[in-house]
């Protein structure tokens, strides 16, 4: 890694699968239990906020006792971000916090975190461990509002999109893990770092929608293949 002088890396629901964590368009993902408009958009939280805080509330009771840890993936990232004397930014889809257990400390959660609920009018987000429902109001309104999960919906903008555009406009190498190359704007950062003539690889347990925009390929587990790389 030391030819390089600033890295982007992307993560998706992959990196956290060996630790247990549902993907969402895998065989018994979350996207064939639920109907991504009724769990995952503004409107559906609308339409029935009990049913979207029930989805959010079982993800988060499912993720803080179902004892799911860091993987060696995870691992690996810290550890290229601490020794890397470069810039180094880590952009994850995922609503875990599995890199910030694992030690990782610049994350942009583009997605939101689960971890998390957020005033619904002033966007002010707090801690949030436990079942989120409606009687639960924000205390920084003069007029206390519902809080909403702190997670971004289909058709929300997601988080810290300029940081990512500044360092993807910068970077050298851009490192995509464990994501189908679904979702957009994410999908779209390897034409980002192409077009700046950043290397771009793909680390994936299949090949995504995208594999033919990397400059590599590297088909394979996560936690197998990350360590290999970033060494
Ligand atoms: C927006 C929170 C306005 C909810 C999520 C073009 C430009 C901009 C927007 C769009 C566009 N075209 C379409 C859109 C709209 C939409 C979109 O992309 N729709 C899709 C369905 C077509 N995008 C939006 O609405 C976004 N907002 O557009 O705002 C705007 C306008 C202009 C510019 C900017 C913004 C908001 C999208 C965010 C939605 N919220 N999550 C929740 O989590 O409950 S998205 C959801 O999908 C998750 O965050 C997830 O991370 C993300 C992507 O999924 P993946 O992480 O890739 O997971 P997946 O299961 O699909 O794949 C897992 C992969 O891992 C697989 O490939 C598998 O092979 C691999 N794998 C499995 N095991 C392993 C492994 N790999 C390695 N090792 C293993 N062991």
């Amino acid at each position: 890694m030391g030819k390089y002088k600033n890295i982007v890396v992307l993560t998706g629901a992959g990196i956290s699968a060996e630790s247990g964590i549902k993907t969402y368009r895998a065989k018994d993902g979350l996207w064939e239990k639920y109907k991504l408009e009724d769990v995952a958009t503004l409107d559906g939280y609308k339409r029935d906020p009990e049913l979207v805080l029930d989805f959010y509330n079982q993800r988060r009771k499912d993720f803080c006792h179902g004892g799911s840890k860091p993987n060696a993936a995870h691992y690996a990232l810290a550890e290229l971000e601490r020794q890397f004397d470069g810039e180094f930014l880590l952009v994850t889809q995922n609503i875990d916090n599995l890199h910030e257990q694992a030690g990782s400390k610049n994350v942009i959660h583009m997605h939101g975190e689960l971890l998390k609920a957020r005033c619904a009018k002033t966007n002010q987000i707090i801690p949030w461990k436990a079942d989120l429902t409606s009687n639960d109001v924000c205390t920084c309104c003069q007029y206390p509002l519902p809080l909403r999960p702190h997670i971004v919906w289909f058709g929300e903008m997601p988080i810290g999109l300029d940081m990512i555009y500044h360092q993807l406009a910068q970077a050298d190498l851009f490192i995509s893990i464990g994501t189908s190359g679904t979702v957009y704007p994410a999908a779209g950062f390897v034409e980002e770092a192409h077009s700046v003539g950043a290397e771009t690889v793909e680390v994936n347990l299949e090949l995504s929608d995208l594999h033919s925009h990397f400059d590599s390929v590297l088909q394979g587990k996560a936690s197998e293949q990350v360590p290999a790389l970033v060494k």
